[in-house]
């Protein structure tokens, strides 16, 4: 028998005690994080192995010239091809298209996005599947601009974004500001990227969401708020990616703030 088919639930002090019978699709798309995949990879199946859930993780990886890929191989042969899923592109096509890219393989009736640069602490996931369980939520998002969970989740902890400097700071800041006034959706951090989602509410949101850069993850919130999908949030730590480099750049702020601007007159 498969140790990690079996399931739990968690109760209020965070720990698993019934059943869960589902199963959670880790999408990482990565981009030359040879010295990050195998970190993330072990944080990740410890801490499911850990709660007892049953998982898999489907890497993207766009032909990365660091060979991020021979270390996915590995990573495959170490947990299995089964836990382990490649799905390689043959070059760099963008996160919004990497997301697409790896629904079409998931198995799990839930689906976890987040980074794979050790910005998105695994620690978190249990928090998200709580608070989805405890409200039956569409959607969880980590929130780094709350310092409590909404609703309210006793094992939550104040967020915040360390690593940062000033000036990256104030762009993540101002762009949440600008779209939070603009299109008001009622979530805190809209240019976050770690979520849990119901796989159906995934692929509803990302069959409507027509942007593919930085854009992309405030438009699949916008859009969720506006098919009235619900959304829970927990406060998460946020640091600075362990190794690499940030693909973060001054086209890609003018192009959220047309994507904030196209939202505004479209939905
Ligand atoms: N497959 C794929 N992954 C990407 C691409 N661009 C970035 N990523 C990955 O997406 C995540 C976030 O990228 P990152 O550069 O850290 O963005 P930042 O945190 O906003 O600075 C990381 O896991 C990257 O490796 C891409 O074009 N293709
Ligand atoms: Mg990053």
């Amino acid at each position: 028998m498969n140790p990690f088919a079996s399931s739990a639930a968690l109760d209020m002090q965070g720990q698993f005690s019934t059943q869960d019978t589902h199963m959670y699709s880790v999408i990482l798309p990565t981009y030359n994080e040879r010295k990050n995949l195998s970190i993330i990879v072990w944080l990740l199946a410890k801490m499911f192995s850990d709660n007892q859930l049953s998982w898999e993780i489907i890497i993207v990886d766009d032909a990365s010239p660091d060979g991020t890929q021979e270390i996915a191989k590995q990573l495959a042969a170490t947990y299995g091809e089964d836990k382990i899923i490649l799905k390689p592109r043959a070059g760099k096509l963008g996160l919004g298209t990497a997301y697409i890219h790896g629904l079409n393989f998931v198995r799990g009736d839930f689906v976890i996005i987040m980074d794979a640069d050790f910005s998105h602490h695994p620690k978190f996931i249990p928090q998200f599947i709580q608070q989805q369980k405890a409200h039956n939520f569409d959607i969880v998002t980590g929130t780094r601009y709350r310092s409590s969970a909404t609703p309210s989740l006793a094992t939550a902890k104040p967020g915040g974004v360390h690593g940062w400097d000033l000036k990256r700071k104030l762009v993540s800041r101002g762009a949440n500001f600008l779209a939070a006034t603009v299109l008001n959706p009622g979530v805190s951090d809209l240019t976050g990227s770690f979520r849990l989602y119901k796989r159906s509410v995934l692929q509803h949101i990302i069959s409507v969401t027509q942007s593919k850069g930085y854009v992309f993850q405030m438009e699949m919130m916008v859009r969720a708020k506006a098919l009235g999908y619900t959304v829970g949030e927990v406060p998460i730590t946020f640091v600075d990616r362990l190794y690499g480099e940030s693909k973060l750049g001054a086209d890609e702020i003018v192009s959220y703030a047309k994507g904030v601007w196209g939202l505004f007159v479209g939905v």
